[in-house]
């Protein structure tokens, strides 16, 4: 079946391939007037409705019509770092934080991860899946259609599987696309406090070879307090031989050499890097490491917002993410996370497009199926109700999403599910 959408006021391709960087990121593709046209879950063609009807004259003039007049047409965004499966909330730690703890210390005194693991653990399999369906339902809403999801409220296998499997089932049933990463080093379990180095023992020989086709990724939080840079570095060189790609959550809290370790071990991508340093980030952009930020995190844990300025000048791929999770970051809305990336990281309106759809899909390997509107890619795509998308982050606060495709398929019509 073929799919025609027509006129839309800004039609923003994500022209290049691979990682953008540097002016790269600026760069939209924009075409006025743009229209596409879908067949078979995949864009055919992108361009003028002249070029169009010239190059596809029967399907053009059988394809179902799309009217997008006065709206941006753009890749669906991608959500490339997110804890989506997890039992509980925690508002009250919340509300600890706003009357002085840290995260640091709830999560020392058996909270914060920990908790949510106690909650995962208690959590069936049911619940844990209808639970995430329900926040996969509100990102579609957003605009979201692929998202990459971790483990690591387990902290003992089975309940690490159990997650795993929950994202594996959600692929399946919802539209969204699902990217799973296996990420047993979240934290040190409360018993193996004082003995890190045989929980990591346990990481590498006993759970790393049962991942198998689980995961794509291997994720640590490198941490002071948390996993050591050389800890994580073992367990991401473990994961290697078992085809997982490494990821480092790095650099969140203290400076820890974390970019510098993902530069080292090839990781695809290192996450948070609030406070990463000087040396670690032209170390990443050598490598062409892209930095995930997550800007929902620092707004929540009134910490100070990376540097994405400094990084995008320097040559580092960005990319943005909302790291939902119970704990540092339960939105996700990542159209709020391109406002928040603009207002105190210093990336501008272009930018932060990039980096939730072209740069997004090269931080979870999915650059080749999504992230842009090219022909021969999926045909995931998003109709804003604005004109232009510098109104995306100029109106800031609400959902832009009237309506979303994902493989073809109308998903989200006139702001509702279609179900
Ligand atoms: O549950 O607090 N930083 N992991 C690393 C998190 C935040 C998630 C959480
Ligand atoms: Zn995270």
């Amino acid at each position: 079946m073929a799919i025609l959408i027509k006129n839309a006021s800004q039609l923003l391709t994500m022209p290049g391939e691979g990682v953008r960087v540097g002016q790269a990121m600026r760069d939209l593709g924009i075409i006025e007037r743009g229209c596409m046209l879908i067949e078979d879950g995949y864009i055919l063609e992108v361009g003028s409705i002249e070029k169009i009807e010239r190059e596809h004259p029967v399907l053009s003039e059988h394809a179902e019509e799309i009217d997008a007049s006065g709206c941006v047409v753009m890749p669906g965004l991608i959500d490339c770092h997110t804890h989506l499966v997890h039992g509980g909330t925690r508002e009250n730690e919340f509300n600890m934080r706003l009357n002085g703890a840290s995260y640091m210390d709830i999560m020392n005194a058996g909270g914060g991860i920990y908790a949510t693991t106690k909650r995962t653990a208690e959590a069936t399999f049911d619940e844990l899946y209808y639970k995430a369906y329900r926040h996969l339902n509100d990102a579609l809403l957003y605009g979201v259609t692929t998202m990459e999801v971790k483990s690591g409220y387990g902290l003992q296998w089975p309940v690490e599987e159990k997650q795993l499997r929950v994202a594996r089932k959600l692929n399946k049933t919802h539209k969204i696309s699902i990217v799973s990463t296996f990420m047993g080093a979240h934290a040190i379990p409360l018993d193996y406090q004082g003995q890190e180095d045989a929980f990591v023992d346990i990481i590498i020989d006993e759970m790393l070879p049962q991942v198998d086709d689980l995961a794509t990724f291997n994720d640590v939080f490198c941490e002071h307090g948390v996993y050591t840079p050389e800890q994580a570095r073992r367990i991401l060189e473990a994961g290697k031989q078992y085809g997982l790609i490494p990821k480092i959550h790095a650099d969140e809290i203290e400076p820890y050499e974390g970019a510098e370790l993902a530069a080292k071990v090839g990781a695809i991508s290192a996450e948070h890097l609030l406070v990463a340093s000087d040396r670690g980030i032209e170390q990443m952009a050598k490598q062409g490491v892209v930095a995930v930020l997550l800007p929902g995190t620092a707004f929540f844990l009134q910490a100070p917002y990376a540097r994405a300025r400094y990084m995008i000048d320097s040559g580092v791929p960005v990319a943005l993410a909302t790291d939902f999770n119970p704990g540092s970051s339960p939105t996700i809305n990542l159209q709020f996370m391109m406002n928040l990336a603009c207002m105190h990281m210093g990336m501008t309106l272009e930018e932060v497009l990039i980096a939730t759809t072209a740069n997004a899909a090269c931080a979870i390997g999915r650059e080749n199926i999504t992230g842009a509107l090219h022909a021969g890619k999926k045909a995931d795509v998003v109709i804003m109700d604005v004109p232009n998308y510098k109104q995306l982050q100029y109106y800031y606060g609400v959902n832009h999403v009237k309506t979303v495709l994902k493989n073809g398929e109308v998903v989200v019509n006139n702001k509702q599910l279609v179900h």
